[in-house]
């Protein structure tokens, strides 16, 4: 029995309906999760409301988390153990870059936007997942959102790959540490798709044509087909496999 019912997770990173995170929600809301939603500022909290309040049947629960500050990962988690208890996983949607870092020449970055993308992009996974898993008491499943520009150079992606690598590893070694609480890290690899987030990268446009015209599948992915390899992932289906990154990318990191 894959469904589930009876399961609390947590979905970091919705920004709007195109948000990636937004269709991890709808997977997992399908298949009878109960889901709490964090968000950056209260810039977002009524957009995110709206959202999570658009799903029927079981109500969401909401928090305001801003990942670049230790205090408040504290403040949401623990307020998230008083409001519901046990939680048995989370989706970490979250990344941000200087737009004009994800530009031209790699090299141009600057130490202050090393750090910031680092910090939002790469530790953030590391400093959710510390005070989350007290609360997978009964296991749980933690995934992350990655791109093939941490694997390869991806002209634009610059700093933002570079992060990407670091968030990769981070992964593999909370896999590592957690494993033995039966919690199990992975990440996803998403094709590229039209968000906030992704407008900020130069040439996104060049990007997606190459996928219409040189992926095995030659077409772009959808937050839905994202949405439902976090289904996969976050549910017993996936029991065995942990430290991994799945390619949602219509195949397109297998071409030379
Ligand atoms: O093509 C794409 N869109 C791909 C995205 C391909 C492969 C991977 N990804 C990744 C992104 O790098 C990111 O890790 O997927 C993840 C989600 O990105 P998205 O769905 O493309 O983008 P978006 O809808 O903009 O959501 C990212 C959100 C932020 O939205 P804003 O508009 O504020 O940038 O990350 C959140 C925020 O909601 N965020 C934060 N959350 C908490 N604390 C913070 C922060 N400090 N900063 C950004």
């Amino acid at each position: 029995n894959f469904s589930l019912e009876g399961r609390t997770y947590v979905v970091m990173g919705v920004a709007n309906k195109r948000s990636i995170a937004w269709g991890i929600a709808r997977s997992l809301h399908d298949a009878g999760a109960r889901l709490i939603f964090t968000y950056a500022n209260e810039r977002f909290e009524k957009p995110v409301r709206d959202l999570g309040d658009s799903l029927e049947g079981q109500e969401s629960l909401y928090y305001e988390c801003d990942v670049t500050d230790d205090e408040a990962i504290k403040k949401t988690f623990a307020e998230i153990k008083n409001d519901v208890g046990t939680i048995h996983g989370l989706a970490h949607c979250i990344a941000f870059a200087n737009r004009d870092e994800l530009n031209g020449e790699y090299m141009n970055v600057t130490r202050d936007g090393f750090k910031l993308a680092h910090d939002i992009s790469a530790y953030s996974l590391t400093a959710v997942a510390k005070e989350a898993y007290p609360l997978m008491t009964e296991g749980g499943g933690i995934v992350t959102l990655t791109y093939l520009g941490g694997e390869k150079v991806v002209n634009n992606y610059n700093v933002m790959g570079v992060a990407k690598a670091s968030l990769d590893a981070s992964m593999r070694y909370l896999a590592n540490d957690l494993g033995k609480h039966g919690i199990r890290v992975n990440a996803i690899s998403a094709g590229p798709i039209r968000t906030v987030s992704a407008k900020g990268v130069g040439s996104f446009n060049t990007i997606l044509k190459e996928i219409e015209e040189r992926a095995p599948l030659r077409r772009p992915v959808s937050q839905e087909e994202v949405g439902d390899t976090a289904y996969y992932l976050l549910s017993d289906l996936s029991r065995g496999v942990t430290g991994e990154i799945i390619h949602v990318d219509s195949g397109f990191n297998i071409i030379g």
